[in-house]
Parts: C-alpha cells; sequence; structure tokens
C-alpha cells in the first residue's frame, strides 16, 4: 500500500496556526536576546578587547547575567521545541523550492534551525559539565552565536508583515471551534513546559529556588560549602613548606611566605563565585586586599596583574586582572573561606577571589603576581 504523502494542507490542528508561531517566536526572541547579549558579556570579560571596560561593582553583577544566560537559554529550549513544532507542516509545503528567494528563505532557516539548536545542546551540556566533543567549547559557542542571532535578525525580517498580522489579529468571533489542542491550551502547555525548564534548573544559581531545583546538581554540598569545579587532585597539585609567593614589579621580585602573608592586615569579604557554567554561589573570604599588597610592593592599585598558579597544564591556570580590579579593596588573595584555611581544593595556600568576575579567573592556587 502506498501512503499519501501528506501536504502542508493536511495539518491543521491550531498549534500550526500562525498566531501561535508568532506568540512563541516573540518569546524565543526574548530568551534568545537575552543569551546572546550576556553570552557577549561573558566573552568579553574574559577576552577584554582594549575599548572594554568591565566594572568591579556591583560585587554580584556577573552573577546575574551569567544566570541569566544560561536561565534564558535553558527557557530557549522548549520555546525553541514548540516554535518548530509549530511550523513542522511547512517541511511539506510543495513545490519544495518556489523560486530564489524562496529557496534563500528556506536555507536561512536551516542555518538558523542548526545554530540555534547547537547552541542550546551544546551550552546544556556544559551546564551539566560533560564534554563530548574535540573542540574548545568556548571559541565554537561564541562563533555559532553569531551565526544564530545573525539569521534570526534575519528571519524576523524577512517574516515582519506575518508576524504583526499574526499579533494584530484577534480571533475570529465566528471561527468554528478546531480538533484537538486549542491555540491557547498549545500555548500553556509551552508556558509551563518552559517554567519547569527553569524551576528545575535555576536553583543552580537563584539560592530561594535551591530546595526545589532537582536538575541544580551544583550546591553548595562542596567543600567548606562551596562546589569545587576542578580539584587540586586533577590539577595535579601538591603544596610543600618551601611555598613562597613571588610578586613580580619593574623594580624586582618580593617573596613572601604563607605566614608573612597571614601578618598583613586581613581583609573579610562576601563575595560569590560565578562558574561560566551556570552555578553561583556566595561565600566569606578573608585575605590580603589587593591594593594593599600592591603598595606594599611599591605599585600603584589600578595597575593590571597577571596572576599565575601552581598549576602547570591546564587552562585556567594564568589570569590577568584589570586595573579596576586592583584598584578595589574588595580583591583579595585569600587565605580563608567560611571561617577556615581554604581547602586544597578551593586553592590553598591562597587564590585571587574578586568582585563581579567570572568563576574562571578566580584563580586557585597562585603562585606568581606580575604587574603588568
Ligand atoms: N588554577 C586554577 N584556578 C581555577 C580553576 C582551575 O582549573 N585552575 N578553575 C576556575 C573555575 S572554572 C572556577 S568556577 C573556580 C571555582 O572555584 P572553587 O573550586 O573554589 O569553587 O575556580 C577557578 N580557578
Ligand atoms: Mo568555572
Amino acid at each position: 500500500m502506498k501512503l499519501p504523502i501528506p501536504s502542508e494542507e493536511h495539518f491543521k490542528a491550531p498549534a500550526h496556526d500562525e498566531r501561535v508561531t508568532s506568540k512563541i517566536g516573540l518569546a524565543l526572541a526574548v530568551t534568545f536576546t537575552t543569551c546572546f547579549v550576556t553570552g557577549l558579556i561573558s566573552h568579553l570579560i574574559q577576552h577584554p578587547p582594549t575599548w572594554f571596560f568591565w566594572p568591579s561593582r556591583p560585587v554580584g553583577l556577573y552573577r546575574v547575567t551569567q544566570g541569566l544566560h544560561v536561565i534564558s537559554g535553558i527557557a530557549s529550549i522548549p520555546l525553541l521545541l514548540a516554535k518548530l513544532w509549530s511550523v513542522y507542516p511547512k517541511l511539506f509545503g510543495r513545490p519544495l523550492v518556489r523560486s530564489l528567494p524562496h529557496a534563500l528563505e528556506r536555507l536561512s532557516i536551516l542555518v538558523l534551525s542548526g545554530a540555534a539548536f547547537f547552541e542550546l545542546t551544546t551550552g546544556l551540556l556544559n551546564v551539566a559539565q560533560n564534554y563530548p566533543w574535540g573542540f574548545y567549547f568556548p571559541q565554537v559557542h561564541y562563533a555559532v552565536a553569531w551565526l544564530a542571532i545573525g539569521s534570526i535578525l534575519v528571519h524576523v525580517a524577512v517574516k515582519l508583515p506575518i508576524i504583526r498580522r499574526a499579533l494584530t489579529r484577534g480571533t475570529p468571533e465566528n471561527e468554528p471551534p478546531a480538533a484537538g489542542l486549542s491555540r491557547r491550551g498549545f500555548l500553556r502547555t509551552t508556558g509551563l513546559a518552559t517554567g519547569v525548564a527553569v524551576v528545575a534548573t535555576a536553583g543552580a544559581t537563584v539560592p530561594f529556588l535551591r530546595g526545589v531545583s532537582g536538575l541544580a546538581w551544583k550546591t553548595s554540598k562542596g567543600t567548606q560549602g562551596l562546589p569545587v569545579n576542578r580539584t587540586a587532585a586533577a590539577a595535579g597539585i601538591t603544596w610543600s613548606a618551601s611555598w613562597r609567593l613571588s610578586v613580580m614589579t619593574p623594580s624586582g621580585t618580593t617573596k613572601f611566605s604563607l605566614d608573612e602573608l597571614r601578618a598583613l592586615p586581613q581583609t573579610t569579604a562576601e563575595l560569590p563565585i560565578a562558574c561560566v557554567e551556570g552555578w553561583s554561589q556566595s561565600a566569606t573570604w578573608r585575605g590580603v586586599s589587593l591594593p594593599a599588597l600592591l603598595k606594599k610592593v611599591g605599585v600603584a592599585p589600578g595597575t593590571s596583574v597577571r596572576v599565575s598558579s601552581s598549576e602547570r597544564a591546564g587552562l585556567y591556570g594564568v589570569s590577568v586582572l584589570p586595573g579596576e580590579h586592583t584598584a578595589d579593596d574588595l580583591t583579595l588573595l585569600a587565605l580563608e573561606l567560611n571561617g577556615e584555611v581554604l581547602d586544597l581544593d578551593h586553592g590553598f595556600p591562597c587564590r585571587i577571589i574578586a568582585p563581579n568576575r567570572p568563576g574562571v579567573l578566580q584563580t586557585k592556587w597562585v603562585t606568581k603576581l606580575e604587574a603588568l
């Protein structure tokens, strides 16, 4: 028996109505734009061009932008699936290609869906700290983000007349009730699925949702009440009493033993670790304030400083503190966490903790500071 090939005309369910597609598209535009902008901010902080400025206050701003990045990304997943469901009958539109503009439009939708899907799945796997690929995630995720946002802009521009028509047209008075799930039902289900996805994961970064987010895998259960991303064992870190911190300036190198650092005035600060992988948590840190340490070796606070750790391999053993941060008294070379000497997993003997920065730049196991 030969099955009839369905055509676009066979799909009459209300979920495929252009008003549904447009409403979900509007929600998707909001979540995707939020995700793009916050992702761009995160990228710029980690790879700052000369024109870029990121303040050191408010201390939790990055925690908010990166939290929004992950939450808007997660919200986009059910929205994208619903949108694709809503428009998939178009796949059966015949003829396949009507004209050159039509062919281009179809191609752009292919690029758009592919790029959006790629961003959402790689982002989700990144949040789950699962890297089943051979490429360097941040670069590829960043490059494809431009592809996605560019094709979204083209798509919206091309569809603007339909979107406008669909969003301004009310429900006709005498519309016959359609079979199956209603338009409103489909929209409500989509909204519910989006809400559930967000609530299930947002506890990784939103404190009051911690108890209800079943999928918030990083919690305060880590050592000293704070999750650990890379353990000392994984980073191959051991410590010996001969450890010294080297502070290098144009006029020479000063070395500090751990006891000498402990003897300096100590500052306490409540600061979050906000990991680019989507979890964040606040903690109480205590240590030597960086501007004070710089003054001690004759360097003006506000000079940028390269921080190196004793980690030989790995991508996160070195970071650069920009001037805004080396001038801020809350930027610490921390020796204590939540009232205890830093655990080796949190960077013993000392680590950088600075306000309003991505976790990946909060270098642990510091051995060297260089005034640049
Ligand atoms: N030397 C070094 N510092 C590092 C890392 C690392 O791999 N090596 N990981 C960073 C990342 S990605 C994060 S989120 C924070 C986590 O700090 P925690 O383990 O104390 O919570 O440390 C940062 N500092
Ligand atoms: Mo991180």
